[in-house]
């Protein structure tokens, strides 16, 4: 359907809960970028592969609304499975949303949330290294 979305922005702050109470730091898009997402692009959790500062990485994400922390803004949130010792505020963040992985979903504990979130990253790495997915790590849009 609407998979691959190419999608680029510079990192903006979120609502700064990710790495404390999680453990699993995201990089946001503005507004504008997210506002600007094809129509019939479902909120949910995706995955797919990221450029930054000229390296590329797999990536996790979530479009949408957050139902856990209820949030009124919808986000597109990316968290780079790669531990980074700084912040990435003001660069330039390039992603290739590949593939859905499930629905946003509310939970009972932060630590279903986290486990939840653990298993996505599971999939993932294992869906990023098929060799279709593998195609986009190397496309010009996020080497070029
Ligand atoms: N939030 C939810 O409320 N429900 C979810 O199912 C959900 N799944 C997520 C899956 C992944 C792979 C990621 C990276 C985030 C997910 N989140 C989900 C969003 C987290 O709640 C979010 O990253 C956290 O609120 C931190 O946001 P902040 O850094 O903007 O404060």
């Amino acid at each position: 359907k609407i998979l691959p979305c190419f999608v680029s922005g510079m990192v903006v702050r979120g609502f700064g809960r990710g790495s404390k109470a999680l453990g699993i730091p995201t990089a946001n898009f503005p507004e504008c970028v997210v506002n600007s997402l094809p129509k019939d692009f479902d909120t949910g959790i995706y995955y797919g592969w990221a450029a930054l500062d000229g390296k590329i990485y797999k990536m996790v994400t979530s479009v949408g609304w957050n139902p856990f922390y209820k949030n009124e803004k919808k986000t597109f949130e990316v968290h780079i499975l790669e531990t980074f010792p700084n912040d990435f505020y003001g660069k330039e963040l390039k992603v290739i949303v590949t593939g859905y992985i499930r629905k946003e979903k509310d939970f009972a504990s932060i630590d279903e949330l986290i486990k939840e979130i653990k298993n996505d990253i599971m999939i993932a790495e294992k869906e990023l290294d098929k060799p279709n997915m593998l195609n986009y790590k190397y496309d010009t849009f996020l080497t070029g």
